[in-house]
């Protein structure tokens, strides 16, 4: 497998005035592409850099089994995987509520979509430096919870110090270079303004998708 940075699902300017152009174009063509080129460099020799499937495929199983491999191989995979995720869970023009199923599981699981919303923007407002907000389908039971991360760590890492293992369905970048430009040290103008750009069609999908392989 040689990994490769695939083109955003819409333009750089599509998510304005939310993520400025300039923004998105430094983020895919010069972050993302590093974590891409890195990877690479980092895999050589490895298992991994014979592997079949797609890039999402291999990335996941790679990620569960993290612990086995160096710090490159984590920090470079967790960013190519957490990058393509990203993209994925934004959207210039979708509802701004998810779909029933996952609007009635988010309203069991936090009390109301009002309350979800509150407990992801304070857990990723109060993310130490570098890292990512999540909400993820828990690997014990099929819950829902929220959690951040260091740096390109993710849930599906079986590492520490991910305090609970999961499939990640919602995820937003807390790096700078992902809002920096437009919001300077305004992080929490930037959490508010995820809130109008957010996939929610996808995410469900996501939902939909693990309940359903984890019941099996
Ligand atoms: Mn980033």
């Amino acid at each position: 497998m040689i990994f490769t940075l695939p083109a955003l699902p819409y333009g750089y300017s599509a998510l304005t005035p939310h993520i400025d152009a300039k923004t998105m174009e430094i983020h895919h063509t010069k972050h993302h592409q590093a974590y891409v080129d890195k990877l690479n460099q980092a895999i050589a020799g490895t298992a991994i850099a014979t592997a079949e499937g797609t890039e999402i495929s291999v990335l996941t199983h790679l990620l569960k089994d993290i612990s086995a491999y160096r710090t490159a191989v984590r920090n470079h995979a967790g960013g190519h995987f957490n990058h393509l995720f990203f993209w994925e869970t934004l959207t210039p023009n979708g509802p701004q509520l998810p779909g029933t199923n996952l609007l009635r599981t988010l309203e069991k699981s936090f009390g109301s979509f009002e309350s979800f919303k509150e407990l992801f923007t304070a857990a990723a407002a109060a993310h130490f430096g570098s890292g990512w907000a999540w909400l993820s389908v828990a690997k014990k039971d099929s819950s829902l919870f929220i959690s951040t991360t260091n740096n390109q760590d993710n849930p599906l890492m079986n590492t520490t110090p991910i305090q609970e293992q999961g499939v990640p369905i919602l995820g937003l970048d807390l790096w700078e270079h992902a809002y920096y430009l437009l919001y300077q040290n305004r992080r929490v103008a930037y959490i508010d303004t995820f809130w109008n750009i957010i996939h929610w069609k996808g995410v469900e999908n996501r939902y939909m998708e693990v309940v359903q392989y984890q019941a099996e």
